[in-house]
């Protein structure tokens, strides 16, 4: 069995890839339980080692990397350059924790108390099509280290690049069975690794419903579960903010990836004194938005990932007051044009996620409000806020329920950095100093003198 890959920028199939099944898995997660108790046996440093090699082979292949993403997912060559070399960052950030993942020694009466982070065992990922590999890096990298064994299911619109990363594990020199990719459907595939006795943990990013599904699969195997899930975030504008530059970072904070972003500031809210004035400012910023060939080094935006894809953005605009919008490129392959809508508290628009370019703006009016409003969707994933006031930036971050904001930038992702949702956003959180810690489970020794 197997399943066809399409070029969103045309339309056209390109490849056929493996649809694997549920005995495939059970033999790759075999292969897995092998691999670890040897990987976690490994001094510390040897892992550090192996995957700091791993980093340096991704490293050596970023470009191909990177154009593998633009056939695969549209993304325009500049960013999945990035993503490429996020994916070797995170690798070598993540190589500093075997030899930092310590326990503790705690005082006790009658002997010495010690405990040991343990590694889960083999930890199931399960990631979405819109940034396949940095997704999945955000997983696999500290799952490693911490010293499980990984196997990833990317998702079927976008295998490509997660499959060659397995291949680069291996010419890296990391054992075999280590790091595993599986590509097939989330209903076969994503299923038996929550399913799976041998699994101790699942990753899984992607929307809402589906998390919530694998976080009951996974309650019933009382197995750890991390959920990154969706977002409607905020990207609040007060009175006293720098109006020019907040208006002229907004279509970069929801356009970017054709809005397929689970940060993306998906909803503008403007002090009423200023929205006609922050209207007028934004209109050409969204004009001057660069829709086009991905390969292309100017491009900021490709196409929406898939025609059905389309067809959902496309369903919100219906009966929606439409400002204004930028431009796309006519003909095949899946093109969104950027659009602004104005938009009521109640409307579809301000409360579900869209995962494409479409922006909701609304007025609020004073601080209280905007808090308000920011919290009155189900999600929680990030935000930003606009404002020369540092007590208002202050207060307004505290109020806000996300678990990821910015003052005066739109900045969600730094690897050194937590990184998670908040309400019907997730559980848990990736990056950052203590992820590496996450992938394993505390044992307490007590050993009487
Ligand atoms: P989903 O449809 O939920 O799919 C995500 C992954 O889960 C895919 O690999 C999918 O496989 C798999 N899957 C589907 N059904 C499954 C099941 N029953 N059991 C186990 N796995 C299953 O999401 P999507 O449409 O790919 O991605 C968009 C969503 O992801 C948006 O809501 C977005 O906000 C969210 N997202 C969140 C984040 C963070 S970090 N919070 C980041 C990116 C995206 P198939 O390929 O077979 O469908």
């Amino acid at each position: 069995m197997t399943f066809t890959l399409i070029d969103p920028s045309t339309g056209a199939a390109f490849r056929e890839v493996h649809r694997a099944d549920v005995e495939e898995v059970d033999a790759a997660v075999a292969r897995a339980v092998v691999a670890q108790r040897s990987w976690a046996a490994l001094a510390p440093v040897a892992r550090a080692d192996a995957l700091r090699a791993f980093a340096r082979a991704v490293e050596e292949h970023i470009d191909e990397l990177a154009r593998l993403e633009v056939l695969n997912s549209g993304h325009p060559i500049g960013s999945a350059r990035w993503e490429a070399s996020h994916v070797a960052q995170v690798l070598n950030f993540y190589a500093g924790a075997p030899e930092r993942l310590s326990g503790q020694q705690i005082p006790v009466a009658g002997g010495l108390d010690v405990t040991f982070h343990e590694p889960y065992g083999v930890v199931g990922i399960i990631v979405p099509w819109n940034f396949p590999m940095t997704i999945a890096s955000w997983g696999f990298a500290p799952a490693l280290a911490a010293g499980n064994a990984v196997v990833l299911k990317p998702a079927e619109l976008t295998p490509l690049t997660a499959v060659r990363l397995g291949e680069l594990a291996l010419e890296a020199g990391l054992p075999e069975g280590l790091f595993q990719v599986i590509t097939g459907s989330g209903s076969i595939v994503g299923q038996r690794f929550v399913s799976h006795p041998d699994v101790r943990k699942v990753v899984f990013t992607g929307s809402t419903a589906v998390g919530t599904d694998v976080a009951a699969g996974c309650a019933r195997e009382l197995k750890p579960v991390t959920l990154e899930l969706g977002g409607k975030s905020a990207n609040i504008v007060f009175a006293d903010a720098d109006l020019e530059k907040a208006a002229a970072a907004a279509p970069g904070a929801v356009f970017d990836n054709a809005g397929q972003d689970c940060c993306a500031r998906s909803r503008i809210l403007v002090e009423r004194s200023v929205y006609d004035r922050f209207l007028e400012l934004l209109e050409p910023a969204v004009a001057a938005w660069r829709v086009g060939d991905p390969a292309l080094e100017s491009t900021e935006m490709g196409p929406l990932i898939s025609a059905a894809h389309r067809s959902t953005v496309a369903s919100f605009l219906e009966g929606a007051d439409v400002a204004f919008r930028g431009s796309a490129p006519e003909g095949d392959g899946f093109w969104f044009a950027p659009t602004v809508v104005l938009a009521g508290r109640e409307d579809r628009i301000a409360r579900e996620e869209v995962f494409g370019p479409v922006v909701a703006v609304l007025p609020f009016d004073d601080e209280a409000d905007a808090i308000a409003l920011a919290n009155d969707t189900a999600y929680g994933l990030a935000g930003s806020i606009w404002t020369e006031n540092l007590g208002r930036a202050v207060r307004v971050s505290r109020g806000v329920k996300s678990g990821v904001l910015s003052v005066n930038s739109h900045s969600s992702v730094r690897y050194w950095t937590p990184f998670g949702g908040m309400k019907a956003s997730g559980l848990g959180r990736e990056l950052g100093p203590d992820a590496a810690e996450h992938f394993t489970e505390t044992k307490n020794v007590f050993f009487a003198t």
